[in-house]
């Protein structure tokens, strides 16, 4: 496929409420969409990345820098041989920077499935119609808030319930959900990072909880740490920011730093190495779910998707759209029964609404090829 051009948009979406996790707190998304024209098709994406490096070390004006200079260029260079699954290859010799990469490669795929008339879930392998849908909750000022947050989210058919943790809002929280609630509430935590090792036994006294996992409680690099915890705290330990391929995927598991996996397709550099942890971690009888990053419902769609594949037997970070906006980019993800449908149309199967995108963009820019 010849790529004719490639445009640069953030755009900026209010969230229905401050999202607070132990690296910081955000009341609205900024999002770089890409969206890439060709001959005969047209793909959109969007870069997980944040406007700050605080979850990983990649960030707005850094994706949009290195696309523009160093990413798009390799692109270029490929001409009309370039595909999707040309795509990892052609930008293999610049480090890092996966988010980047992934929104490429994405926008790119949707093209070209849209040129065939397939559909994502289609072209990864999904199985599933409908996949269970999970939802994060953030760090609360109140015990009080936290619980009629969980009953809402418990309300409205969420499957799962994920709370945000950190040193200081963990214990008391998750017994607070248990007590109310009851047992039979799938329940997870995820700590971004925010413990080291010497918190071990601290950790410990989340056992008596049966959590479902304990998410990133160390930090990214932190491959032996969390082998060393995962013998001294009785809940599973899935890695999500220190899985960035799926050579990592393979390590962890074979290292014992992990026995489930959050599988996001940003965070890997695309839905092609998101497969390939899938068929890894499937292949070791490990379960992953997938993740999310407040993704519009550009993201959204695909990360649905992947959900549909065989080895995603958890409930992913796969909210509906208005988990987190009142107004999202496209027509908004429902939940179904607690659960999300996979769309079936070509590509990522959803439209962007122009009236929307629109009124919230904040610039753009093109890269003309
Ligand atoms: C996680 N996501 O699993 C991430 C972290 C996260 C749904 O918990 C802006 C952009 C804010 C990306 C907050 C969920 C974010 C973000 C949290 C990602 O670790
Ligand atoms: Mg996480």
């Amino acid at each position: 496929m010849k790529i004719e051009n490639i445009e640069l948009r953030r755009v900026r979406l209010p969230l229905v409420s401050p999202f607070r996790t132990s690296f910081g707190s955000v009341s609205e998304r900024e999002a770089l969409l890409v969206h890439v024209t060709t001959a005969d098709s047209e793909g959109w994406a969007e870069c997980a990345a944040e406007a700050e490096p605080l979850y990983s070390s990649e960030f707005l004006d850094g994706c949009e820098l290195v696309i523009r200079d160093h990413l798009a260029p390799r692109l270029n260079a490929a001409g009309e041989r370039l595909t999707a699954e040309r795509v990892a290859p052609a930008l293999a010799a610049v480090k890092g920077h996966r988010m980047s990469k992934a929104a490429l490669e994405t926008a790119i795929l949707d093209a070209q499935l849209r040129t065939s008339g397939v559909s994502f879930g289609g072209y990864l392998g999904a199985v599933s119609d409908l996949v269970p849908a999970g939802v994060s909750v953030g760090i609360m000022d109140s015990i009080d808030r936290l619980l009629a947050a969980v009953e809402g989210y418990l309300d409205e058919g969420y499957l799962r319930i994920k709370l945000k943790i950190e040193p200081g809002w963990d214990l008391a929280p998750v017994r607070a959900v248990r007590e109310r609630f009851g047992p039979d509430v799938l329940l997870q935590v995820d700590a971004n990072t925010a413990y080291t090792l010497a918190d071990a036994r601290h950790l410990a006294r989340l056992d008596p909880f049966d959590l479902l996992l304990i998410e990133q409680p160390l930090a990214e690099d932190d491959m032996l740490g969390h082998a060393a915890l995962a013998t001294l705290i009785q809940t599973p330990v899935c890695l999500d920011e220190s899985i960035e391929s799926a050579r990592d995927a393979a390590a962890a598991i074979t290292f014992g730093a992990c026995s489930i996996i959050n599988v996001k397709p940003s965070r890997v550099g695309g839905y092609l190495e998101a497969r390939r942890i899938h068929d890894v971690a499937a292949a070791h009888g490990v379960p992953v779910w997938c993740g999310g990053m407040l993704e519009t419902g550009i993201g959204r769609a695909a990360n649905v998707a992947l959900a549909g594949l065989p080895n995603f037997v958890l409930p992913g970070d796969t909210s509906a759209s208005s988990r987190y906006y009142a107004q999202d980019l496209t027509k908004p993800f429902v939940l179904e029964d607690g659960h999300l449908r996979v769309p079936t149309g070509p590509g990522i199967g959803v439209e962007v609404l122009p009236d929307v995108l629109h009124d919230l963009t904040v610039s753009s820019s093109d890269i003309r090829f």
